[in-house]
């Protein structure tokens, strides 16, 4: 046994390498972008739904934590040896230029962008491919013509089926009314849609994200469910962190047959694969799954999905609370196979901390479980994440969290906090911040620290790391601004004004960020 497991251990410890293919591209980035189109037609302007997504290299953590909070325990070494992982994700950007990522919901994990809208919309999305490989995003439900199908295969693939690098692809999607929910099913059903070169790889790498669909009798104005007050999203997914390849796993299958010895051994393999599970809850194990939070009293609709390989067997099962699945059975337990997709209604009406879990014995021993939570009615504070996915007022690339103007200091003052979008391992010294509001602009060039100081006033970043650089894609910040320079409409606020809203940009590098700021005025 501990030959063994000195065996995996090393082979961990080898660099995963990503997946690669050999497909030649349908679309090459010198072609520019050729969708956009349905059926030979352009999609109806006032129906679409427009995004932008780039699929790209990230490197994902599977226990943030770095232990098992619900049991109290350290993590598996097999988890300690390979916590993070090279995945590959889908990344939704404000506009044509990529450069300003959308904040991520954090309910949503591994899972892409959430795409959505009622019976007779159009999703437009353009897929930029930002990795090595060619790539796709093949939906569910929705219909699709043959080059927006996202899908590589003979004959005749269509032009979305393998994007290259760097090129990019319109995909048009229609929720027509076979998409959406029959008059006996819930207000609102969810699709997944995923990379589909060599399907199984690319979900494995992180490639998958959903789409919800509403009956437009049954919607609010903005295309949520009118039923609902709250959506939550869940994959139950056993990734494969084995770092064997499809023809590895093939080369020990078939070993006997007489093709030459196996590189590895059908028992290293073996040993290989068990070891690399991940069963996981959007891509979280051992209880490290963010946001699933509801309200007390809240009607939720919570979307649930598989996805992968034999494995892939899984009962979600809630505790403290009972869900309608589909709109017809009572239950706690809902059964989910790969690619399967389903709805379940649940009235948050026992406030506490509550298990939610795989109730396959050998799934939930290996970390398939999460803490889900009501938060009671009138307890201090509630759920902490967005109620619903994918609105449009929700695609903030900045969000001011405070904002305030001293005016009767000497200077006056105004401060800003807040977090703005940036690329995967930013590094602050490199890119100025340029601040604007009304018709001043301020800009501020970082050090190492993080912090930057003009006859305007200081920036700070507050998450670098001690190098000046921030992971994780999101910089906090905090910014002053002294005297003179303060923007017309803050100094000339009505003395009676007891917040004065004014539209801020932020510029970092070249991406352009655009929000509303609250600003507090303190005579
Ligand atoms: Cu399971």
């Amino acid at each position: 046994m501990v030959g063994a497991f000195a065996f995996v251990a090393s082979a961990l410890a080898q660099p995963v390498t990503p997946p690669t293919n050999s497909i030649e591209p349908t679309v090459t980035a010198s072609q520019g972008d050729l969708g956009g189109r349905f059926f030979g037609a352009a999609p109806v302007a006032g129906k679409t739904r427009r995004y932008y997504i780039a699929a790209e290299p990230q490197l994902w953590d599977y226990a943030p934590q770095g232990l098992d909070p619900i049991c109290g325990k350290p993590l598996p070494p097999p988890v300690v040896a390979q916590r993070k992982t090279g995945k590959i994700r889908y990344v939704q950007y404000t506009d044509e230029t990529f450069t300003a990522k959308v904040i991520e919901h954090p309910g949503l994990g591994i899972l892409g962008p959430v795409m959505r809208g009622v019976v007779g919309d159009f999703i437009v999305v353009t897929f930029l491919n930002r990795t090595a490989q060619p790539l796709s995003m093949h939906p569910h439900g929705v219909k699709y013509d043959k080059d927006s199908e996202g899908s590589y295969y003979q004959p005749k693939p269509g032009r979305g089926a393998a994007v290259g690098p760097n090129a990019k692809f319109t995909y048009v999607w229609h929720m027509d009314e076979a998409s959406g929910p029959r008059p006996d099913e819930p207000s609102s059903k969810a699709w997944l849609y995923h990379s589909h070169v060599e399907g199984d790889d690319e979900s494995n790498a992180g490639l998958i994200g959903f789409i919800i669909v509403t009956d437009p009798k049954r919607a609010r104005p903005d295309g949520t469910p009118a039923d609902v007050d709250r959506e939550i999203g869940t994959l139950f997914m056993n990734f494969d962190e084995s770092g064997l390849g499809a023809a590895e796993k093939e080369a020990a299958e078939y070993a006997s047959l007489g093709n030459g010895p196996p590189a590895k051994t059908w028992a290293q393999v073996q040993e290989l694969l068990e070891h690399g599970e991940r069963p996981s809850i959007n891509g979280y194990i051992f209880g490290n799954a963010p946001g699933l939070e509801m309200n007390e009293g809240e009607r939720v609709r919570w979307y649930l999905f598989a996805l992968g390989s034999e494995k892939d067997f899984h009962t979600a099962h809630w505790h403290g609370v009972r869900a309608l699945e589909d709109g017809r059975r009572g239950t706690d337990v809902i059964e989910l196979l790969p690619a399967s997709m389903k709805v379940a209604d649940i009235t948050a009406d026992n406030p506490g901390t509550w298990l939610f879990h795989c109730h396959v014995a050998m799934h939930m021993q290996e970390g398939m479980f999460a803490r889900v939570v009501v938060h009671p009615k009138g307890g201090s504070g509630g759920a902490s994440v967005p109620k619903f996915f994918g609105l449009r007022e929700s695609r903030e690339s900045l969000r001011v969290e405070r904002a305030e103007a001293l005016l009767s200091a000497n200077p006056p003052t105004l401060t800003i906090e807040g977090e703005v979008t940036v690329p995967q391992a930013h590094s602050i010294f490199i890119s100025p911040v340029t601040i604007q509001m009304g018709n001043k602009s301020f800009t501020f060039k970082m050090d190492r620290r993080g912090v930057a100081t003009t006859p305007d006033g200081t920036f700070t970043v507050k998450n670098a790391s001690e190098f000046g650089v921030i992971y994780g894609g999101m910089m906090q910040f905090s910014a002053r601004i002294v005297g003179a320079p303060l923007p017309a409409e803050v100094l000339s606020s009505p003395n009676s004004a007891p917040s004065i809203s004014s539209p801020i940009t932020v510029q970092v590098g070249r991406a352009q960020h655009s929000a509303t700021a609250h600003i507090a005025i303190r005579q």
